[in-house]
């Protein structure tokens, strides 16, 4: 049998945990419009007639601005020098940027410095005509020694299968790491932490998002039961007064959301209580990162 890691590469936004779910046929990562939705790498396991794949999303290549992003590109960087194949993801809505390029800069050094192979991605197709995909395709073609060249769109599943059969086709001759059940290395409180963060993000805007960040501070299983206190740390208090809302119907909103979808991925019931905080400049606090798992 086949087995070997994937490296799914990219810049911010561009839809790479959206394939990761896709591929996995499971949502485990959470998914944005707001660029730096992924902070840590999530390693997802596809079982494959042929193959067992280790899919390893990780956050989006950007210019790093705190500590915060330094640990997030560096995880990004060695998650990729460490696979047998990177999937780099571009957009089909826009022609190669800055950002892309600094990307394939990046990856043409993994994959030259050795064995690795890179596919490039261009995603997001459902949103444009198909007369427009085939001049992208020309105009990344040249700038990497790409194993593959593939269209698709992670939303709607377009060629992801394909993708599976030719991914399997160059992975290396080896043996199952993870037994048929894994789905994710995971941990249930890093899954509860991100899923509050991510409903976070989808009702909050501007600076709030790359402010917040989720510590679970209690997480205790009772038979099917799972009770569950998490602290949402912001930098001020006027995020703090966002976050929470009028009467706190904006935090409460976040709570009942995030408790459902925890329901249905640990299936158990899920009492969920949220706390804000503010902790300033917690995004340079090396101490505080490790401790959130950054
Ligand atoms: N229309 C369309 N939207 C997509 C597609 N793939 C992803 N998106 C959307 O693009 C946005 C970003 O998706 P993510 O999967 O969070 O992107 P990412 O690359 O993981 O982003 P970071 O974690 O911030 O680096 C979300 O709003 C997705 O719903 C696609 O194939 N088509
Ligand atoms: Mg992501």
């Amino acid at each position: 049998m086949k087995s070997g890691a994937v490296a799914i590469i990219g810049r911010p936004n561009v839809g790479k945990s959206t394939l990761l779910n896709a591929l996995l046929k499971e949502k485990i990562a959470i998914v944005s419009d707001k660029p730096q939705t992924t902070r840590t790498r999530i390693l997802g396991v596809v079982h494959h007639p042929e193959a067992q794949i280790i899919l390893l999303d990780t956050p989006g290549l950007h210019k790093p601005q705190h500590r915060l992003n330094k640990r997030m590109v560096r995880t990004a960087l060695e998650t990729m020098r460490e696979a047998d194949l990177i999937y780099v993801l571009v957009e089909a809505t826009s022609p190669p940027g800055a950002a892309d390029c600094l990307v394939i800069e990046q990856v043409r050094e993994a994959v030259e410095a050795g064995g690795i192979q890179a596919f490039l991605l261009i995603n997001k197709v459902d949103l444009v005509n198909k007369a427009r995909v085939l001049p992208l395709i020309e105009a990344y073609r040249t700038m990497l020694d790409w194993r593959e060249v593939v269209p698709i769109s992670a939303q709607t599943g377009l060629n992801v299968d394909r993708l599976l059969d030719l991914t399997v086709k160059v992975l290396p001759e080896g043996e199952a790491l993870y037994g048929e059940d894994v789905v994710t290395d995971q941990t249930m409180r890093a899954l509860a932490a991100d899923l509050v963060r991510e409903k976070i993000l989808h009702h909050t805007r501007q600076e709030v998002p790359y402010s917040v960040a989720v510590e679970i501070e209690r997480f205790v299983e009772e038979g099917k039961l799972a009770r569950i206190a998490a602290s949402v740390l912001v930098e001020k208090e006027s995020q703090k007064a966002i976050v929470i809302g009028k009467h706190g119907e904006r935090l409460k909103a976040i709570g009942t959301e995030a408790r459902i979808e925890m329901e249905r991925l640990f299936g158990m019931k899920v009492f969920l209580e949220l706390w804000v905080k503010v902790r300033e400049a917690w995004r340079e606090d090396e101490q505080m990162l490790t401790e959130l798992g950054y």
